[in-house]
């Protein structure tokens, strides 16, 4: 049985990664003709973004029928033969759950839309305020009123997401029964994992009430019974399989929650994902802003989120990218000159902290945002959205179409970069969405030719993990508080000391350790051939990042 904390998941986004019929669209048989290549890389997961039946105005965040494979992505015996040769690799698969909303071309939301009672149970209809309003004021993360006026019953239902996507109705237990035959029929089929989108968003308050000050997420943020909902959901599906694994994406969530959710005494979630870290360059918490990532903010958070979820016990997915964030070596990391060795730091930085590191597909070998400079380049819906409203504002187009370059969901959706052949060897057809600027030196082909690559750095993190407790198993404790470009902890394991030091910047800087962590460090990894020596005083050269293991 595979340990989690030993693990590392990889994340494929199935419309992005690999096209092996030439319709432009990556497919479930792409992923089949690369697996030898994450075999390579050495994960033990893949978890594959959502692939369901969908009319994919969320490209499958917006399910139409839980139990069918979307032709798009291929069949129910791709799917299958998928989950042995990934087996026979020694990899097992991690499905994404959307039971949030469901698409409004599901069959419970047409019969709802019919009129029929059960059904419009399952979702959340409510009547507007007396003055023709919506029922709240709440905003959906898309942009714009989180309610879609319904003309027949003169009421609204309640989309948290795009007004296709229409939030479920979890106080139900018809919806939850459902729900959990849901997971067990894919369980059967032998998937070992489960991402549960945005699921601390499920229960909804009691009251519906207006936000004076906000958006109306603290109503239904890790609300009033989610902790009830995944002990129900954790018993009656995944909980009587224990060498499956769960990980819960959750939306501005707090580390008190994330400790009930996450400690194993509790029965709900393996681990979870939290984003406080990725919003350290959002302007007054807004993301369609532009902002430098603050640096000193990055390090409160990973100190607070990291010893406080290992005091409590809790177990955190520790990641930099995914489908919905842009790409990082762009964002945190230089995509010029120090490419590599900032691509290589950022990748330490997150392993050999504790918890389960995730790798979205690309980050392995650096890749970098698209650079798309015209908004007919984008797909996403929430950027298409964005551009609409800042329009609205007043924002000019120049400036819109920096801060998308920036911060749209599409940068980390551009085909995977496999060649330096037409649309970087994704597709012998036309992409849905065009490839990065970057392919034809970023590519799969030339970061397996070159033994220093990015790629052979995450290979080794991977490699290390298993080798050495230290790292999945080690008390953490964040270092160096007050420097101002140096990101350092110490994990401790037995009688051994790990000390990771990460240069977040171009400039030469010193460290100061503590005598009581100087010792005879041997070099378990690092992003210069010639690193320094453990001693007092270390001197890191640009985004210079190394990992020194102490044994008495
Ligand atoms: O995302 C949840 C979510 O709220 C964000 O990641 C969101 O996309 C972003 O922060 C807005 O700025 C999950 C999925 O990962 C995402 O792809 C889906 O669109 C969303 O849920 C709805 O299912
Ligand atoms: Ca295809």
């Amino acid at each position: 049985m595979k340990d989690f904390k030993q693990s590392v998941v990889y994340q494929i986004y199935p419309r992005s990664f690999y096209d092996a019929n030439g319709d432009g669209i990556g497919d479930l048989r792409g992923v089949i003709e690369k697996l030898d290549y994450l075999k390579e890389l050495g994960v033990d997961y893949i978890w594959l973004t959502p692939f369901y039946i969908s009319p994919q105005k969320d490209n499958g965040y917006d399910v139409a029928d839980y139990y069918n494979i979307d032709p798009t992505f291929g069949t129910m015996d791709d799917f299958e033969e998928l989950t042995r040769e990934a087996k026979n690799r020694d990899i097992d698969l991690m499905l994404d759950m959307v039971f949030n909303h469901t698409s409004t071309e599901h069959q419970w939301f047409k019969n709802a839309m019919q009129g029929d009672e059960k059904y419009k149970n399952f979702y959340i209809f409510k009547d507007g305020k007396a003055n023709g309003e919506p029922p709240t004021n709440w905003i959906s993360k898309f942009g714009g009123s989180a309610w879609q006026y319904v003309e027949e019953f003169n009421q609204y239902y309640l989309h948290l997401f795009d007004v296709t996507q229409g939030d479920l109705n979890w106080t139900n237990q018809e919806v939850r029964d459902e729900i959990y035959q849901v997971v067990n029929f894919w369980l059967e089929k032998g998937v070992k994992g489960f991402r549960f989108d945005v699921i601390n968003l499920i229960s909804k308050p009691v009251i519906f009430e207006d936000d004076q000050n906000g958006d109306g997420r603290r109503f239904y943020t890790d609300g009033p019974h989610i902790h009830a909902y995944l002990k129900e959901l954790n018993e009656r599906t995944f909980g009587q399989h224990p060498d499956v694994i769960t990980v819960g994406e959750m939306s501005s969530t707090s580390i008190e929650h994330c400790l009930d959710y996450s400690n194993p005494a509790n029965r709900e979630l393996s681990m979870v994902f939290n984003f406080h870290h990725l919003k350290v360059d959002y302007k007054n918490g807004d993301k369609w802003s532009l902002m430098d990532f603050d640096f000193k903010l990055l390090k409160e958070i990973f100190k607070e989120w990291q010893e406080k979820m290992q005091a409590g016990d809790g177990w955190s997915a520790v990641f930099w990218c995914n489908h919905d964030q842009p790409r990082i070596v762009s964002r945190f990391g230089d995509e010029g000159k120090y490419h590599a060795e900032s691509a290589k730091m950022l990748a330490t930085s997150i392993h050999l902290m504790r918890g389960t590191p995730y790798i979205y597909q690309g980050e392995e070998f650096g890749m970098i945002n698209p650079g798309y400079t015209s908004i007919d380049q984008y797909q996403d819906v929430e950027s298409i959205n964005y551009y609409h409203i800042l329009k609205e504002q007043g924002v000019d187009e120049e400036q819109i179409l920096e801060i998308l370059r920036r911060k749209s969901r599409d940068n980390s959706r551009s085909p995977m970069q496999w060649d330096q052949t037409d649309h970087a060897g994704f597709t012998k057809g036309k992409p849905w969405i065009e490839v990065g600027a970057a392919y034809k030196t970023l590519n799969v082909k030339n970061a397996l030719a070159d033994k220093h690559s990015v790629f052979y750095h995450y290979q080794k993190l991977i490699k290390l993990r298993k080798e050495y407790p230290i790292i999945s198993e080690g008390r953490i404790e964040m270092l160096l508080e007050d420097h101002p470009q140096v990101l350092a902890y110490s994990r401790q394991y037995e009688n051994k000391t790990l000390i990771v030091l990460n240069n977040y910047y171009q400039s030469i800087t010193q460290v100061e350790l503590p005598e009581n962590l100087v010792g005879d460090g041997e070099i378990l990894i690092s992003n210069y051939s010639d690193s320094p020596r453990l001693r007092k005083s270390v001197t890191l050269r640009p985004y210079e990042s190394v990992a020194y293991l102490i044994t008495p």
